[in-house]
């Protein structure tokens, strides 16, 4: 396992759970039966690449990961319809050639396999839009409204126009939401997590990247803070904690404020 706690290799099935009435975790997934419709956040395709321009080497292998995790979640859930909640691909600027093989070999592949994918636009999706276009992926932007749901990256205040009577859940990515967890002999491990809260009336669900080299942003330590506008006008100590360890299971951890004093107090 490395620091973050994601393996590289998928063996067993994927872990799930019912986090609210309808709406499952799928490994570092999302999927939502109302809808038949499975969602992912914050891949940083290219994110080796753009280490490298910036002098560390590391081997190539979160493409492999992102691909075969997408192919099966959506086998596990029989499920041929995909929402990437944003930052398809890593860049700031100038775009990487890395990135465009692995976008392009992604959007084909699902394509291949009758997959039908969406985009909401996310903060570093500036360039990945002639490219979508060219393979008719929708891209939303800044939101994307379905039956009860409202899905959105997370880098900017939802419009006043996103909300309707009938949204249930909103739904977002971009934080990259992490909790450490400690043990008595002082080793620390970090594990990818949804958090589950509410947004004025509705569910507020935040998805992990699905990045194995995002290690992300550590919730439950004394004055987190927080990237997500969203998540500034929420009260994020008590947000429910769903920790994903791929081989193992997801893990109910109550809210991330107890979370933050198991931390100190260990
Ligand atoms: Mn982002």
């Amino acid at each position: 396992m490395n620091s973050n706690g994601v393996k590289w290799e998928l063996r067993d099935s994927l872990p799930r759970a019912e986090i609210l009435n309808g709406v499952w975790v799928v490994g570092l997934s999302l999927y939502v039966d109302e809808l038949d419709l499975l969602v992912v956040a914050d891949l940083h395709l290219g994110y080796e690449q753009a280490l490298e321009e910036a002098g560390v080497f590391i081997p190539a292998v979160q493409y492999k990961f992102i691909k075969n995790f997408l192919l099966r979640a959506l086998e596990e859930t029989e499920c041929s319809k995909l929402l990437i909640l944003g930052d398809v691909k890593h860049e700031f600027g100038g775009a990487l050639k890395q990135e465009w093989g692995e976008t392009l070999d992604l959007l084909s592949t699902l394509k291949e396999k009758g997959v039908s994918v969406d985009v909401v636009r996310g903060n570093h999706d500036n360039f990945l839009i002639p490219m979508l276009k060219r393979l008719n992926v929708p891209l939303h932007d800044p939101y994307y409204r379905e039956g009860s749901l409202l899905f959105t990256h997370g880098h900017k205040e939802l419009p006043i126009d996103a909300w309707s009577e009938d949204v249930k859940y909103v739904v977002m990515g971009h934080e990259h939401p992490a909790v450490m967890l400690r043990d008595e002999l002082g080793v620390s491990v970090k594990l990818k997590s949804f958090l589950v809260g509410s947004l004025e009336r509705a569910n507020l669900i935040v998805l992990p990247s699905l990045s194995p080299l995002m290690s992300g942003t550590e919730v439950n330590v004394p004055k987190a803070k927080f990237l997500s506008p969203i998540l500034r006008q929420v009260n994020v100590g008590d947000m429910r904690v769903y920790a994903v360890e791929l081989d193992s299971g997801i893990y109910d951890f109550g809210t991330v404020e107890l979370l933050s004093r198991f931390l100190i107090q260990s």
